[in-house]
């Protein structure tokens, strides 16, 4: 078996964060609300490239602390932590050379908020992780989806691929330190084989940092559940289930269905008995505030563990 999985099956608790331009529009646009996926926004509300760049100006998480949020992890009981460095709205929240859509040169806000946070989680002994939306990119002319601003049949996704993806990709598996995991998500536009090219490529650069299932065509390094998904029976080999805290990846200002602390444990043992890992999400504010009810029953949970858990 790759000895790179230890840490990971022994880890059972893991956190995911949705954070991203979407979390400023906090699950409203021109006056109308929505419910579920909150950094789906653009694509609900089919927001055009030209107005959802605008969101960037007004993006400034003043109150973004990296030591509160790697701690509150600790606390929780949490061992790994993975957070969305760019999501399918194509916007980078890390200090991006390859493109200008990024947190660094189109915000307020200036600084690299990773960057903090992978320094936060590893002095914790909190493995530290990316999520990178690889074949989604909305703001691109040639990444996948965005079908409302540019037409499918012109998309070039390879060539999308050979100048963000894999470049940003570069870039974060070399300036942050060790990762644990690179959490890719939604495969598409590469056969196979391109799929094998692109994790050698990758692969180098960190070869033991591990690669969620959804980098596709079964080549992740342990498997990843459907969302909200626990399997009925136990299963071998490395595994995560993925849930989040309330109705939400990203944040929604009028989501408040959080699951309480008993839920999170019943979940947690639940996973735990089939062999997996939890890792559960929760959905900062464009502020930098990781919502009241999640640091609340985050923190309950970390004292029930700490009380009656393994470890
Ligand atoms: C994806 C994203 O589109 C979503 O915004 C979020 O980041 C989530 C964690 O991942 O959505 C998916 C991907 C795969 C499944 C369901 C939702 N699936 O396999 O059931």
């Amino acid at each position: 078996e790759n000895p790179n999985l230890k840490w990971f099956k022994e880890a059972k608790f893991g956190m995911f964060i949705h954070w991203g331009l979407y979390a400023k529009l906090a699950g409203e646009w021109k006056d109308k609300r929505y419910y579920g996926s909150g950094e789906w926004i653009m694509n609900q509300a089919r927001i055009p490239v030209a107005e959802y760049k605008q969101v960037a100006q007004t993006f400034n998480p003043v109150k973004f602390n990296a030591d509160e949020w790697a701690q509150l992890a600790k606390e929780a009981g949490i061992k790994y932590m993975v957070i969305t460095a760019k999501h399918h709205e194509g916007f980078s929240m890390y200090d991006s050379k390859v493109s200008d859509f990024d947190i660094v040169d189109a915000t307020p806000y200036k600084k690299d908020p990773m960057k903090a946070l992978s320094e936060a989680t590893r002095k914790r002994g909190i493995q530290f992780g990316f999520y990178y939306s690889q074949f989604q990119d909305w703001y691109e002319p040639n990444g996948g989806r965005n079908t409302w601003d540019f037409e499918e049949s012109k998309k070039d996704y390879q060539k999308y691929y050979r100048e963000k993806a894999v470049p940003q990709l570069k870039e974060l598996l070399t300036n942050y330190g060790p990762l644990g995991i690179v959490w890719f998500d939604t495969p598409g536009g590469m056969t196979k084989a391109q799929t094998q090219s692109f994790v050698n490529e990758l692969r180098v650069l960190q070869p033991k940092s591990l690669f969620s299932s959804r980098v596709g065509q079964g080549l992740g390094d342990y498997r990843d559940f459907g969302d909200s998904e626990v399997p009925a029976t136990p299963i071998k080999g490395a595994w995560e289930s993925i849930y989040t805290h309330n109705d939400s990846w990203g944040y929604i200002k009028h989501d408040m269905n959080f699951k309480t602390p008993t839920e999170i444990i019943r979940l947690l043992a639940n996973v735990a008995s089939k062999g997996g890992n939890l890792m559960l999400n929760v959905g900062p504010d464009g502020e930098g505030n990781i919502p009241e009810y999640s640091v609340k029953f985050l923190r309950e949970t970390g004292k029930w563990l700490d009380k009656n858990g393994e470890s």
